[in-house]
């Protein structure tokens, strides 16, 4: 009787991690790159801040893996040099985010693309390439930070019919991926713009700001640690 108590309480704490699903990688893990813009910084990295927009040289202190990537201030902006990703899902709607460092107005935004042609990927918004912005709303603009902060994927006007995605409100619209190998191209826009991870996850509700990703994309070690505990109960 306690052994069947136990088994429910344990199927109904491990469930949610088997009906979640999470892919992350660092963005310093790159497939393949084009041009110089895009360098990648070891942590502690010292970084110029932008004195036009009142941001002071910084220190990043911190990455997950240790480093990041990213143009310093002065680099310039635009150029259409681009990283990309290549990835592996389940057929779903996913919701992306990024753990980036956008300091200032002049300093927050790159620009994407899903399953885009090298050769049609450019730091322009068009048809196939979207901007992605950090806190550009004026009335997010309060928040700039020199320090690491999670957003979802957002386009200023989408690159697929119909999925427009939003920043900050209530419905975020995902992306719908097809199963199997997918890329992502992030296209340089304006420097002194830092990423440090990519996370993806089909819980709309989910957010990485409040539940370090790490925890969630290793269910299997915590399904291992819920039952080393549980057979010291028995
Ligand atoms: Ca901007
Ligand atoms: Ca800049
Ligand atoms: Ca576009
Ligand atoms: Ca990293």
């Amino acid at each position: 009787m306690r052994t069947t108590i136990l088994l429910t309480m344990l199927i109904l704490i491990v469930s949610p991690a088997f009906a979640q699903k999470y892919i992350s990688w660092e963005a310093e893990d790159f497939n393949d790159s084009n041009g110089t813009k895009f360098e990648i910084f070891e942590v502690p990295s010292d970084q110029p801040g932008n004195a036009g927009e009142g941001v002071d040289d910084y220190t990043v202190a911190e990455a997950s893996g240790g480093a990041f990537i990213g143009s310093a201030n002065g680099t310039g902006n635009d150029g259409g040099d681009w990283v990309k990703y290549e990835f592996s899902v389940d057929a779903d709607d996913w919701h992306f985010w990024g753990r980036v460092i956008a300091p200032s107005v002049a300093d927050n935004s790159a620009y994407w693309a899903f399953d885009a042609a090298d050769g049609d990927v450019a730091s322009t918004n068009n048809a196939t390439m979207n901007i992605w912005d950090f806190f550009e709303a004026g009335e997010l603009r309060v928040n700039y930070t020199t320090d690491w902060v999670w957003f979802r994927l957002n386009t200023r006007d989408g690159p697929f019919e119909g999925t427009e995605l939003i920043q900050h409100g209530d419905d975020p619209v995902p992306v719908e991926l097809d199963a199997g190998e997918h890329t992502l191209h992030i296209a340089h826009r304006e420097d002194g713009t830092y990423i440090d991870q990519i996370f993806a996850t089909t819980d709309v509700e989910f957010d990485p700001n409040e539940t370090d990703p790490q925890t969630a994309v290793e269910p299997q070690n915590k399904l291992t640690t819920t039952w080393g505990a549980l057979k010291g109960e028995f």
